[in-house]
């Protein structure tokens, strides 16, 4: 394929390097356990996994407050995880396989221990005071404004010292960089070069909505639809008019586009959360000069109530029209930040039974699917005793620890010699024993993967819905020169039974959630069944 792009026609592996694979015994997972474990996600066969690229959350030096989303160097690996030297090797054994490595970019903040920050709130006149955002009290002394930090609080901190308070849009250790000062942007774009020079192909870019804000720093009006804060906490409670983005990101978004283009090949995907219509402006415009790839968090969002065909439905076509010609749509089902897939899908066999549709869906539309480890094998949300959770969050509100707990390898674990940093889940579902059997989600999703992979409809071609289908069936086509494959799927507890067009002849069936065969004009789907046939 002369047009292969891997970030467009591959599948991207998050990875949370605390939770993959400990190759020390200290209990937290470290690159050189990702090393021993490549094979498991490419090694050229059916057997793996089949992923072409792998995203880790941050790796850098951090005091892990907010487990390394509070950078206190970008340019080294925390010593929990390995160091540059083990980075080099990752890099060079993944390429190796054909997997290509993305690191976590976080430039909205620094943490408080790093040294730009350390330097800058030791004195007013110190020279890098202006690489943060520091602000005079108002005349009674409150913060220069009313913003609330993403887990809730202000977001702004007194520092006694030197009499100012700064902004934090997230955690006080995590105050925000002033993207208006050039020698921030200067030291940022090194960052980008210094790790592109070592090999790396890509960058997930953190917060990238939040790194320019209002330059009046106004007052955020309040948000009238209170729904939200139930489900994120009090940052809910504002509309993020002025904190959040900000039209000038978008100078900033094309400067990062501008860098990573000295790099052949390299790709940017960044964290915007919003309308579709508002995240689609991240790619850039018509001339596509922004992001290669923003977050459409869309199905992220969808739990057990929205897991409808028709909602599934209009966020897919939501998006897919929103976007300008020529870019590339992307699929999230989870993260690091969410309830797993499976528990929000209710959890239990029928959580399982979606987590397969959720699976052929993912790898049958037009567009990057980003899988979160552990979703190939059904991992569910861990429920941990309150004297083992570590994430900082839940102070604010929801915490993230359940769907951050140690990948699960054996029925023993796996994971680590020692004992692991958060505590395993149902080691019923495990790696090793779904690998021995063709009818787990694992078994289904290698299936899938390699079946995209081998086609050209399934990576780049056309999608188009089909109409007329029965209440609770989602049907589509994928289309590329005689290539037309057609994905069919019953999101409800239902059997349904429907007819196809004779537009739409059958050939055969492909793949499916469930073990029959039978390919016909007429289609009979079991419940939270999804196949996917091949037209002809
Ligand atoms: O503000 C939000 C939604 O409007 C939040 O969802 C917020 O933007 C989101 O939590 C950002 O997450 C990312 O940055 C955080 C880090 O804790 C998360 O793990 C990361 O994914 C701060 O760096």
């Amino acid at each position: 394929m002369a047009d292969y792009l891997w970030w467009k026609h591959g599948i991207i592996y998050q990875i949370y390097p605390r939770s993959f694979q400990d190759s020390d015994g200290d209990g937290i997972g470290d690159l050189q356990g990702v090393i021993d474990r490549l094979d498991y996600l490419n090694d050229g066969t059916g057997r793996s996994l089949g992923i072409d690229a792998i995203w880790f959350s941050p790796t850098y030096p951090s005091p892990m407050a907010d487990f390394g989303y509070d950078v206190s160097d970008y340019e080294g690996v925390h010593p929990d995880f390995g160091d540059l030297a083990t980075m080099d090797r990752l890099i060079a054994e993944a390429h190796k396989r054909g997997i290509r490595i993305i690191l976590d970019f976080v430039p909205n903040h620094t943490s408080s221990q790093h040294p730009w920050f350390l330097e800058s709130r030791s004195s007013v006149d110190a020279p890098k005071r202006d690489w943060y955002v520091w602000r005079d009290p108002k005349p009674e002394g409150s913060p220069p404004n009313n913003w609330i930090g993403a887990f809730g609080g202000p977001a702004w901190e007194w520092d006694q010292k030197t009499q100012q308070y700064y902004l934090h849009s997230f955690l006080v250790e995590q105050p925000d960089l002033n993207w208006r000062n050039p020698e921030v942007v200067r030291a940022m774009h090194g960052v980008l070069r210094f790790w592109m020079k070592r090999g790396i192909d890509g960058f997930r870019i953190d917060v990238m909505d939040r790194i320019v804000k209002d330059p009046q720093l106004r007052d955020n009006p309040p948000q009238p639809d209170r729904r939200w804060a139930e489900l994120i906490g009090q940052t809910a409670l504002q509309e993020h008019k002025y904190d959040q983005n900000w039209p000038e990101i978008l100078d900033a978004v094309r400067e990062i586009r501008t860098v990573v283009d000295e790099f052949p090949e390299r790709m940017t995907v960044g964290e915007v959360f919003g309308t579709p219509e508002n995240i689609v402006r991240y790619y850039g415009g018509a001339r596509l000069d922004g992001l290669h790839l923003a977050f459409n968090f869309a199905l992220a969002r969808v739990w057990d109530r929205r897991w409808t065909a028709e909602h599934i439905r209009r966020k897919v076509d939501e998006f897919e029209a929103a976007l300008p010609p020529g870019a590339w749509p992307n699929y999230v089902f989870g993260n690091h930040d969410v309830d797993r897939l499976a528990t929000r899908l209710a959890g239990g066999a029928i959580g399982q039974a979606r987590a397969r549709v959720a699976a052929l869906l993912l790898l049958t539309l037009r567009g990057t699917p980003f899988v979160y480890y552990g979703e190939e094998i059904g991992m569910e949300n861990v429920d941990i005793p309150e004297d083992r959770l570590r994430d900082p969050a839940r102070r604010y509100g929801r915490g993230r620890d359940p769907e951050r707990t140690p990948m699960q390898w054996t029925r023993h674990g796996g994971f680590t010699a020692g004992g692991p940093w958060l505590p395993y889940g149902d080691l019923k579902d495990n790696v090793e024993d779904q690998s021995a059997q063709p009818r787990s989600l694992l078994s289904l999703y290698r299936r899938l993967v390699w079946c995209r992979r081998r086609s050209d409809a399934l990576r780049f071609g056309d999608y188009a819905p089909v109409d007329g289908t029965p209440a609770g069936i989602y049907a589509y086509t994928r289309s590329h020169g005689d290539e037309r494959l057609l994905a069919a799927l019953n999101f409800t507890d239902d059997a349904v039974t429907f007819d196809l067009p004779a537009s739409l002849h059958v050939r055969e069936c492909v793949l499916g959630t469930h073990e029959a065969t039978f390919a016909g004009q007429t289609i009979a789907l079991a419940p939270n069944e999804g196949r996917l046939l091949r037209l002809g």
